[in-house]
């Protein structure tokens, strides 16, 4: 599509069922690299409760065809250039269709495509239709045969979803394997894998006591990084039996590993297919985070084996519906992982995660040109709705029912949810229902959140009155600063849950009694805030309380509420809330980092704020608070986070700013540092537990801090040794990062020692081989070697491969979304490198580039001096992109 016509919009209001169902569906695959051959008979029948048509057509795109049967005879269809017509169908009908697809020459990765000569598949949204002809629509759900015929040397594994029912010898050193799936299923769940791989197996009882085999399959030399895989697999099947009562439903469940993949995994029914990067671990490969990423992953792919596949989409638009409650399932499993499900503080922890990624990656995302509701009104590429909105903000919407309902309420809903809808295609109005049946309440207001787009503001003034002993808070709602388009209607106002808690003199937690309410209950209560403005009266409170607002970060909203300094601190030190505690401290860092940002914006002088650095030695003192928890206190607000607050967002001057505060810190605390290094070390064989990871964060957080002093030689010798000494990769890569910065800010190139050194030890280790890419791209350049010059240097590394979407997310996207400073440098080299590698992707890959083209999408936030070359390169991305994906994006933003 030429780039200056506008793609087709499909809108949610257009919906309509679809004329024909499709019952059944058996495939067969003669597969081949250049050229595999699918034949492809389905059972369709008129859909009685559509509107009738005469013809029947079918999507398939990239598909050589060779033949149409309709019940035994030729068939008269029209091939076009995105379809095959049938004509005058009957009322039911046995369709046989065959064509041609060429697996190799896919660099899409979207339907049948090769990577290190194995076959992989990928089918959401829409990538069935580049294997066969079909209605590829997720509220068509069929069961399907699948059989794989191929080379038995090069294809030894054959792999589809549901049973394997047969296999055996062909003739020519071929096999096959013929697999059923018991469970109707819409097409963007069929998957297929072929090649040589390895299988790590397990078999586990499920609560039901049926027997069933778990298999990790991967590359033969990986087989010995899937012991995590496999224990966060059997993790999830018990904790989805326990949370929700629900039981792995088919007798086998696979994993497939795969080098090439678009995102992070798929939930395949019975064959998730992932990205080896949530896949494979060992201690000196993997880090922490890494693990934990793992575990999070398979986690969510098989959770939506029900909220996805057992009940799935009716369409597109209602993506959230599967996405925001499995993302929202997820983080109940972690968070449970973490220190059972009744340990607050550890709990709180991976809350705190949520949400700083929500408020970094949602909440730009909903002020910028590309800003939706949870459920998406319209779009021209679905795959550009894969978002942070659908994503984590659907998950917050889906935590709210929980926050109103509590979790025997929420366990309600999810169960008449499941009763209701089992085996079908809903919608998130279905959900909604469900939720709200099943507890006798009326949501019709909440519906709201699934059709406003923009963040919520809550304002918050209170109000004390002594002699009553009363103490009224007032909240009002309002889309303050939500940009035009995200806000094309207002509909007025939102369901709000909305946490409380009253602090007393000595920072105890009050006992709280609404005015009307006959005795004082709970220390935090969840105010439901329904109108604009709403005034909340607590009674019998003896002194003037410091409110803790939004505890547990209730709803996905910004809070306004004008705290001093002084008691920001108080919330600080003493808030049970310790999501709040957290909070109070980002929000001290936050005031300060935009008032030196400011200043640096000015060319002013910068200064130490000392209330500030006594926090935060407060904090890393603190021996009550858990390692972990404290390195998250002590983090300070990113440089995007902070840019996204500022009116013109200046990324050299947040980075100036950041950069000056950290190194105030390290050089006030400098023998705390030291000590809580010394006091944090995880001696012995590495474990990945909260604990011991925890404990490294810290560690290495000190480790980073020391690294920034005037005088680096602690730092240097930490790490140093640190480095050599390492038996796993969170270590070693910390204190790598610590040497690179260090020898950045002494002038000295010991960093690129240690990067050789890392490089030679990991070679042979793609993933490895990725880190060791994303340090560079983020590393702090000088100006007599900008990170930029350093980037394309690595463009021409004989590792560097522009095809593998790993590698592009290690070095262009690392650069280009993780390194802010440099990436908008003021001579905007950092644009011109963002346009050649989105107009070079969109030609292979459109939607790795219509990712790496969204890195722009908010240019009408920055600095005038940096708009017009944003704007620029835009433009010249505009006259060269042809994908629908790139295209709707740049359109967005320049519109
Ligand atoms: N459902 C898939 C995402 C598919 C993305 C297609 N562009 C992974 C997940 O959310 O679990
Ligand atoms: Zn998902």
């Amino acid at each position: 599509m030429p780039s200056n016509e506008t793609p087709p919009i499909v809108r949610r209001t257009d919906y309509t069922p679809p004329s024909f169902l499709i019952d059944s569906v058996s495939l067969e695959f003669d597969l081949a690299p250049e050229q595999t051959t699918v034949r492809n008979t389905i059972r369709v029948r008129r859909n009685p409760e559509a509107v009738r048509e005469g013809s029947l057509e079918l999507v398939g795109e990239k598909l050589t065809f060779i033949s149409a049967v309709a019940d035994g005879a030729p068939a008269d269809v029209v091939v076009g250039e995105g379809s095959l017509t049938v004509k005058d169908v009957p009322d039911s009908v046995e369709l046989t269709l065959t064509g041609v697809c060429a697996p190799s020459a896919n660099t899409t990765m979207m339907g049948l495509y090769v990577s290190r000569g194995n076959f992989f598949t990928q089918c959401e949204a829409e990538g069935f239709r580049r294997i066969t002809w079909f209605l590829d629509r997720p509220d068509v759900m069929s069961t399907y045969t699948v059989t794989l015929r191929a080379d038995k040397v090069a294809y030894p594994v054959l792999l589809s979803n549901g049973n394997l029912v047969d296999q055996g010898e062909l003739a020519d050193g071929r096999h096959y394997a013929k697999w059923e799936d018991p469970f109707r299923k819409p097409a963007y769940l069929f998957a297929l894998v072929a090649g040589k791989l390895e299988a790590l197996e397990e078999r586990v009882r499920t609560s039901s006591g049926a027997e069933k085999l778990l298999q990790v399959w991967v590359e033969p030399n990986d087989l010995n990084k899937t012991r995590h895989a496999m224990d966060s697999l059997i993790q999830s099947i018990r904790w989805d039996e326990t949370r929700f009562g629900l039981e792995l439903d088919l007798d086998r469940f696979m994993i497939v590993a795969v080098s090439d993949f678009n995102m992070g995994a798929m939930e395949n029914k019975g064959l998730n297919i992932f990205n080896t990067k949530f896949i494979l671990a060992n201690a000196e490969t993997a880090s922490d985070v890494d693990y934990a990423n793992i575990q999070a992953i398979v986690g969510h792919e098989y959770f939506h084996n029900w909220t996805g596949n057992r009940v799935t989409c009716r369409d597109w638009f209602q993506l959230s519906l599967k996405e925001g409650l499995t993302v929202f399932r997820d983080q109940e499993f972690t968070a449970a992982m973490m220190g059972g499900d009744e340990n607050a503080a550890a709990r709180a922890i991976k809350r705190i995660e949520d949400v700083r990624v929500l408020r970094q990656m949602q909440f730009g995302e909903d002020s910028g040109p590309m800003a939706h509701p949870i459920r998406p009104e319209s779009y021209a590429e679905i795959s550009n709705f894969y978002t942070a909105t659908v994503y984590r903000k659907g998950a917050e919407v889906v935590r709210m029912y929980q926050t109103l309902l509590g979790r025997d309420g929420f366990r309600k809903g999810m169960d008449l949810y499941f009763q209701r809808h089992d085996g079908s295609a809903a919608t998130c109005d279905d959900f909604r229902a469900a939720m709200a049946d099943a507890n006798g309440r009326d949501f019709s207001q909440f519906e709201r959140w699934y059709s406003q787009a923009g963040t919520p503001r809550v304002t918050v003034t209170t109000r004390y009155d002594a002699a009553a002993q009363r103490y009224s808070v007032t909240l009002t709602q309002s889309y303050g600063h939500a940009s035009a388009t995200a806000r094309p209607t207002q509909m007025g106002p939102l369901h709000i849950p909305f946490a409380i808690g009253l602090l007393g003199p000595l920072g105890v937690d009050m006992r709280l009694r609404l005015e009307g309410e006959s005795a004082a209950r709970e220390t935090t209560r969840v105010l439901e805030l329904t109108e604009t403005q709403q005034t909340f009266t607590f009674v019998d409170v003896t002194a003037k309380p410091l409110p803790s607002l939004l505890r547990n970060f209730s709803a996905p909203v910004i809070v306004e509420y004008d705290y001093s300094v002084d008691e920001l601190a108080v919330l600080l030190a003493h808030d049970s809330d310790p999501f709040n505690r957290w909070e109070a401290g980002q929000c001290l860092a936050t005031r300060e980092l935009l008032s030196l940002a400011a200043r640096a914006a000015a060319s002013q002088h910068l200064e130490a704020n000392d209330a500030l650095i006594s926090s935060y030695r407060r904090v890393l003192t603190d021996a009550t608070l858990s390692p972990g928890f404290r390195e998250l206190m002590l983090v300070l607000p990113t440089e995007t986070y902070l840019a996204e607050l500022m009116t013109d967002a200046d990324p050299a001057a947040v980075h100036a700013a950041r950069q000056f505060l950290r190194k105030q810190l390290a050089t006030a605390l400098k023998e705390e540092w030291l000590a809580t290094y010394e006091d944090n070390l995880t001696p012995g064989a590495y474990e990945p537990t909260p604990n011991a990871s925890g404990r490294r964060g810290l560690k290495n957080l000190s480790l980073s801090y020391l690294a920034e002093l005037d005088d680096p030689a602690d730092a240097v010798r930490l790490a140093s040794a640190q480095y050599r000494g390492a038996n796993n990769m969170t270590d070693r890569s910390a204190a790598l990062v610590a040497l690179l910065n260090a020898s950045a800010s002494a002038g000295l190139d010991f960093g690129e020692h240690a990067l050789d050194d890392f490089y030679g030890r990991f070679e042979g280790d793609p993933l490895v081989v990725d880190k060791w890419f994303a340090f560079q791209a983020m590393q702090r350049g000088t100006s007599q070697r900008p990170t930029v010059e350093i980037v394309r240097a690595l463009m021409s590394h004989p590792a560097f491969n522009i095809r593998n979407p790993n590698r592009v997310r290690a070095l262009i996207f690392s650069f280009c979304g993780a390194n802010p400073a440099q990436f908008h440098a003021a001579d905007g080299s950092g644009y011109a490198f963002w346009a050649e590698q989105v107009v070079a992707l969109d030609a292979l890959n459109p939607q790795v580039a219509a990712r790496l083209a969204r890195m722009l999408e908010r240019w009408r936030a920055y600095m005038p001096s940096l708009r017009e070359p944003m704007r620029k390169a835009l433009t010249a991305v505009a006259e060269q992109v042809k994908s629908r994906d790139v295209v709707e994006i740049i359109h967005k933003a320049l519109a």
